[in-house]
C-alpha cells in the first residue's frame, strides 16, 4: 500500500518536482550538482516562484540534513528568483563571483587568497592558460599538506587520473575536476559557516607544494546592520 501511494505520487510529480527531489538525494561532493543547478536556476521564473515550490526550495536551503550540493542547488533556484517573488523568511542572499587563474609555466594561482563572507553563494571559475591540467579542491582548515599528499599518492595508482586525483575524504569539501590546458571551467558552492581559513590546493601529484591559495571566510554581517545584501539574480 505504501508503495502504491509512493507510486501514485511519482505519478503526480512534475518534472520540476522530480529535479527538486533529485536535489535531495545528491552526496556531499557531487560533481552532478553542477547540472541539476544550471537546469534548476533556468526554470521557468512563474513556476519556480510557486509558493509551494519556493517554499520546498527554502527548506532544503535551511534544513540543517541538507547535503552542501543539494543546498547550492536550491540556494541558485531561489537566487534566480527577483527577491520580491522568494517566500517570506528567505534570508538575504550575498553572491560572489571569484576567478582564479593558473599561472602559465608558474606551478601556482594566481590567486593566492580571497575573502567571503559566511553562507555566501560563490561562482568560482578556475582559468587554465597552462600547459599542464589542474584541479581546484577547497579543502577543510589546516588540512592542506594532508590532502596534497593524498593527491601524490593518487598518482601512483591506476585510477588516480579517472579520480582526477581527488582524493576521497570528508575534508574535502568543494571539488573542480581536471581543467585542460586551454580551457576553463565554472562551479557554485555556498562558502561554509565556520569563520575560518580554508586552503585551496591542486591535488595533481606535485602540484600541491605552491600551487595552492587560502579562502578566509568571516561572519557574515548582520542583515539587520544594513550590510549589503545581494538581491540581484547572479548572472
Ligand atoms: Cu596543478
Amino acid at each position: 500500500m505504501a508503495a502504491l501511494r509512493a507510486c501514485a505520487a511519482a505519478a503526480s510529480q512534475t518534472p520540476l518536482d522530480h529535479l527538486i527531489a533529485r536535489t535531495e538525494k545528491l552526496m556531499a561532493v557531487d560533481q552532478r550538482a553542477e547540472g541539476y543547478g544550471d537546469l534548476l536556476a533556468s526554470w521557468d521564473k512563474a513556476e519556480l516562484a510557486k509558493p509551494e515550490i519556493a517554499q520546498h526550495l527554502l527548506r532544503i536551503v535551511q534544513s540543517p540534513s541538507t547535503p552542501a550540493s543539494a543546498r547550492t542547488v536550491a540556494l541558485r533556484a531561489l537566487a534566480a528568483l527577483p527577491a520580491e517573488q522568494r517566500p517570506a523568511g528567505t534570508p538575504p542572499i550575498r553572491t560572489l563571483e571569484i576567478e582564479i587563474a593558473a599561472v602559465p609555466s608558474g606551478m601556482a594561482y594566481d590567486k593566492r587568497e580571497f575573502t567571503v563572507e559566511a553562507g555566501t553563494l560563490v561562482r568560482l571559475t578556475l582559468k587554465n592558460p597552462d600547459a599542464l591540467e589542474h584541479n581546484l579542491l577547497i579543502c577543510s582548515p589546516g588540512s592542506l599538506a594532508e590532502m596534497g599528499t593524498a593527491g601524490d599518492r593518487m598518482g601512483q595508482t591506476a585510477d588516480g587520473k579517472l579520480k582526477e586525483f581527488v582524493p576521497e575524504s570528508p575534508k574535502v569539501l568543494v571539488v573542480m575536476g581536471l581543467v585542460a590546458p586551454g580551457k576553463s571551467k565554472s562551479m557554485w558552492f555556498v562558502a561554509p559557516e565556520k569563520p575560518a581559513t580554508y586552503p585551496y590546493v591542486c591535488t595533481y601529484p606535485s602540484h600541491w607544494r605552491t600551487m595552492n591559495g587560502k579562502m578566509k571566510v568571516i561572519a557574515a554581517a548582520s542583515p539587520s546592520s544594513g550590510a549589503s545584501p545581494t538581491t540581484a539574480p547572479p548572472k
